[in-house]
């Protein structure tokens, strides 16, 4: 239908790939939002970024929602770390700190194709 315009996204796409975390993360930007905060997964477009982060015994992790779309980050535990961000409007974040080594993996429980994956050493 219209060529040039697609043109123009791809070409958007590369040079803001290129261009790499600057500050800010503007929802102008066609790549995924730089974190606001260390330790931080971006929930952007249907996904987890990183979909997998390592961190230390007791980091404090943080997720932020940049889609329109609510999104949760729910890890259901009876035992150990459980997590869940419950309904996560866009712009908002939600923090955990993890006190115990493991790998926890966790899904969009609106989405579950969104699978992510902390890993807690
Ligand atoms: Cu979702």
């Amino acid at each position: 239908m219209h060529p040039a315009r697609f043109a123009a996204v791809a070409a958007a796409l590369t040079l803001t790939a290129c261009a790499g975390g600057g500050p800010g993360g503007q929802s102008s930007r066609a790549s995924v939002p730089a974190p606001s905060e260390p330790n931080q997964v971006v929930i952007y477009d249907y996904k987890f970024y990183p979909p997998t982060l390592t961190v230390p015994v007791g980091t404090t992790v943080s997720w932020i929602n940049h889609d329109t779309a609510p999104h949760t980050a729910t890890h259901r535990s009876y035992t150990v770390e459980p997590f869940d961000t419950g309904e996560l409007p866009n712009g908002q974040v939600y923090r955990h700190t993890f006190q115990t080594a493991g790998s926890y993996a966790y899904i969009c429980i609106y989405h579950q194709g969104m699978q992510g994956t902390i890993v807690v050493q």
